[in-house]
């Protein structure tokens, strides 16, 4: 079977994968997203109608948002999770539409009557996996023959991908933004219009900027109310002699939840990839059995697993084939699914999700291997870095700092990414490295040492806190009472991988960020024509 990818940095060759995607992802499933991303704009044709009519349906809306972050790249694996997701996508188009002819009609006194899109009305006949696979064929990427078009609007799906995880991590927490779910919907709808032109889908994607600075405040918002504003803090980084958990990707409510259900229990729970800034948190960190962070980037996880020992939960992406040596200890949870590997389902209206299969399977493996460690400096959140701001104000002036370099992002496993361990450890001393997300593990190890005590890794948090990076920024322009972002001495060098990184990259955009080294590749997404507008309005270089 066929298929065509080329949403992330690792696609082959650079223009797409066609027969198995490097990330593992099978045709099938692919496919299967695809799909799934047709009948998601379905919805969102009939939502924004809707709304139109203010008709509206939270519920509906906050699964247009799950569904576009199942298709980031690592998220979801599993075909039969998949199908049920379509499954699912066609009764809520089913139930968004009725909602819409009901009022419509109520209204005007007629039957609605337009022509609508086929992502609006396609019906499978038996719901099942076959006729979904000879759907998708249809409907993928290369479905779209201008390449230009085809350019702009995937890339403005990948962008709202972005959009609609922070969105969805901020609604876990029970913080909402109907204008963030709502713009999805619009240009989702927008994506189906046959007549829409390069001008009009090139505002939309940048609008995602916007959209996706609102996305990454509103995560910030909810992080920080619920966990507190992250401290400055020293993370170890060995093991202890115990029954062990590791948590990795981007979920603080289940580490939260994971640190309530092992209390007392001799088990020490530690982070892994982009986890690794929970540490900081002050409702996260009082936990004593919350031990430090094991194990570096989702790309080395296989390798790092298997050498932990423990029981393991995949939260977020990135999830990677799991080995034999641990498929038996390691646990899905959220959006994320792997064939055949376990799944702790989705939290009941109120109360905890369940995490005792994965605290049986700590306890029943027993103590894992104690390994020595050295400890990490984390922390650097926006309200931290304002504590400090007079020192890093002051070290500017005195010239002891000459430059900030933004390196967040994400990391990857090819090998030309070692050009950001080369770039970190040949920066001037004077220089301060300012990062967030999983780019940090090519240089947080690295013993850059401290400018007057400020770290030379100056580490935000996830790829979400970002946000954090550009607050800090905007404080420094106020500071050297700057009018532009720009003169101020920042370079950003942003490394991505998967599609939060094009949310993130879109949102320096739309604060007005000029001349980001983009690598280590540019997104093959990006038609000849595509790229040249944005590497001319923002001046993107390459690294
Ligand atoms: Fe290929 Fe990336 Fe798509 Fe996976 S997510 S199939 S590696 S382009
Ligand atoms: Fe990393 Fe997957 Fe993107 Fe949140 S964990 S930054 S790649």
């Amino acid at each position: 079977m066929e298929m065509f990818c080329y949403q992330c940095q690792e696609t082959l060759r650079n223009e797409g994968c066609v027969a198995q995607g490097v990330c593992g992802k099978s045709p099938e499933t692919s496919n299967l997203q695809d799909l799934l991303i047709y009948v998601l704009k379905g919805i969102s044709y009939w939502a924004n109608k809707a709304r139109e009519l203010d008709v509206e349906d939270e519920s509906i809306d906050l699964f247009v948002a799950e569904g576009l972050f199942v298709t980031i790249t690592n998220v979801n694996f599993d075909e039969g999770r998949i199908v049920e997701y379509i499954d699912e996508a066609l009764d809520k188009r089913r139930i968004i539409e009725n909602k819409f002819k009901e009022v419509y009609e109520r209204k005007y006194n007629k039957k609605f009557k337009e022509k609508v899109p086929d992502a609006a009305v396609w019906n499978p006949k038996d719901n099942n996996e076959y006729e979904y696979l000879h759907k998708a064929v249809e409907v993928g990427v290369l479905s779209e023959s201008d390449e230009d078009i085809r350019s702009l609007k995937n890339f403005l799906v990948i962008g709202l991908k972005g959009v609609a995880a922070y969105t969805d991590h901020a609604y876990i927490l029970k913080h909402s933004n109907d204008d963030i779910l709502a713009f999805i919907e619009k240009a989702l709808a927008e994506t189906l219009r046959e007549d829409i032109t390069v001008d009009e889908l090139m505002n939309l994607v940048l609008k995602v900027g916007e959209y996706g600075v609102n996305a990454m405040a509103l995560l910030d918002e909810a992080n920080t109310s619920i966990f507190g504003n992250p401290e400055i803090t020293q993370v170890y980084t060995g093991t202890y002699e115990t029954p062990a958990i590791l948590v990795s990707g981007h979920d603080l409510l289940d580490l939260y939840e994971i640190l309530e259900q092992t209390k007392g229990k001799g088990i020490k729970v530690y982070t892994h990839g982009e986890m690794l800034p929970a540490n900081a948190y002050p409702e996260l960190k009082k936990y004593e059995h919350l031990a430090g962070n094991f194990g570096g980037s989702w790309w080395k996880q296989q390798q790092e697993f298997e050498d932990f020992g423990g029981a393991v939960v995949m939260t977020t992406n990135c999830i990677q084939k799991p080995r034999n040596s641990y498929k038996d200890r390691i646990f899905t949870t959220g959006l994320v699914g792997w064939p055949d590997v376990q799944h702790i389902p989705n939290r009941k209206k109120s109360g905890q999700k369940d995490f005792t299969p994965v605290i049986q399977k700590a306890l029943e493996i027993g103590p894992i291997k104690k390994r020595d460690g050295k400890a990490i400096t984390i922390g650097f959140a926006h309200e931290q870095t304002a504590q400090v701001a007079d020192k890093i104000v002051e070290a500017v002036k005195s010239g002891k700092i000459t430059k900030f370099y933004v390196m967040g992002g994400c990391d990857g496993r090819n090998k030309d990414r070692e050009y950001y361990t080369n770039f970190a450890k040949n920066l001037p001393k004077s220089s301060v490295i300012l990062t967030a997300g999983c780019a940090k593990y090519r240089y947080n190890m690295l013993d850059l040492g401290d400018i007057d005590g400020i770290p030379r890794v100056i580490d935000a948090g996830q790829c979400n806190d970002s946000y954090s990076l550009v607050l800090t920024a905007l404080k420094l322009k106020e500071a050297f009472d700057l009018k532009d972002i720009n003169e101020l001495p920042i370079e950003y060098n942003i490394a991505w991988y998967e599609q939060k990184a094009v949310t993130v990259l879109l949102s320096l955009l739309y604060m007005g960020v000029k001349g980001i080294r983009l690598g280590p590749t540019l997104p093959a997404f990006l038609s000849p024509n595509v790229l040249e507008t944005v590497a001319k309005t923002f001046d993107i270089k390459t690294i």
